[in-house]
């Protein structure tokens, strides 16, 4: 019942793992890459979904040692793709706020490259607003040095956050990621086009790509293609996979 010490054992036992959801580019319709989500392998209980759980990480602080493991974990994964001729897959990597302000987000990113041999462009780290923000000069010094290295950065759930637009350019970021709340009824409700279309035409104003998650149907996909979104990624194309079956999804593309 008490699930910060069921998770300290879960952590301890190694039941935790990760599904890999793939983003399609909508200009080649080829895999551009995959976000790795987190899993609970729980004896008695089957495969509980980070909605569950993750937020106990957060709250105990846990997350920050899980998610120095979810990141080695990623580039495991990366160099077993590579190994077995599935060839190089990019993995965008979520980082909990706390991981972000409390851990050593460069010395876990570079020790993760180093001991699996995987390139840095391979890499992908998806952050929150709340968490870039909340110490914003730090926040530029470390999204520098994470430039050095060589990985790409994301921000996640975009649109839903407090983030300062002054900040946004003044931040080395590589992406923006369109939070599904805007692309639920894009269709259908012109509000949320609109933010969804301001948010397309602002990052490729600040060079910046942009991908739209939660994707479930061709209408979705259609209208995100024509407003020039640069990827999708949701149910429509895939749910998150094992990462036996997301390595032959992209053999099976290429
Ligand atoms: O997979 P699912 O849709 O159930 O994920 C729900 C939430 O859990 C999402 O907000 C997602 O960002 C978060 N989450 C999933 N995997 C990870 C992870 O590896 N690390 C962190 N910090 N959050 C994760
Ligand atoms: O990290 P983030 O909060 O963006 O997590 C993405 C979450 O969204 C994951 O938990 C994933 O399982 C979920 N998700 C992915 N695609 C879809 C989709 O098409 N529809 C819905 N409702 N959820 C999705
Ligand atoms: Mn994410
Ligand atoms: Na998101």
């Amino acid at each position: 019942l008490d699930m910060e010490l069921a998770l300290r054992r879960a952590f301890d036992n190694q039941e935790l793992l990760l599904h890999f959801q793939p983003k399609v580019n909508l200009l080649t319709g080829a895999v551009a890459g995959v976000e790795s989500l987190l899993r609970w392998q729980r004896p008695g209980f089957g495969l509980v979904y980070p909605a569950e759980f993750v937020p106990v990480l957060e709250d105990t602080g846990l997350v920050v040692r899980v998610g120095a493991w979810i990141i080695d974990a990623a580039c495991k994964q990366i160099a077993a793709w590579q190994r077995d001729g599935v060839g190089p897959v990019r993995v965008a990597v979520n980082v909990a706020s706390r991981q972000f302000i409390e851990g050593d987000l460069e010395q876990e990113v570079r020790d993760a490259l180093a001991r699996h041999q995987v390139a840095p462009e391979l890499l992908e780290l998806e952050l929150t607003e709340t968490a870039l923000m909340s110490n914003a000069e730090r926040t530029i010094t470390v999204l520098k040095n994470l430039k050095a290295i060589g990985i790409k950065v994301a921000i996640d759930d975009f649109g839903t956050g407090y983030s300062s637009l002054a900040y946004l350019q003044r931040f080395p970021i590589d992406k923006l990621k369109i939070d599904i709340a805007f692309v639920r009824e894009i269709t259908t409700n012109p509000n949320d086009a609109a933010i969804a279309l301001a948010i397309i035409s602002m990052a490729h104003s600040l060079k910046l790509q942009v991908i739209a998650e939660g994707v479930e149907t061709r209408a979705q996909l259609e209208y995100l293609r024509r407003s020039r979104c640069d990827e999708i990624q949701g149910y429509f194309f895939s749910r998150p996979l094992p990462p036996q079956e997301l390595g032959e999804l992209v053999k099976s593309g290429r």
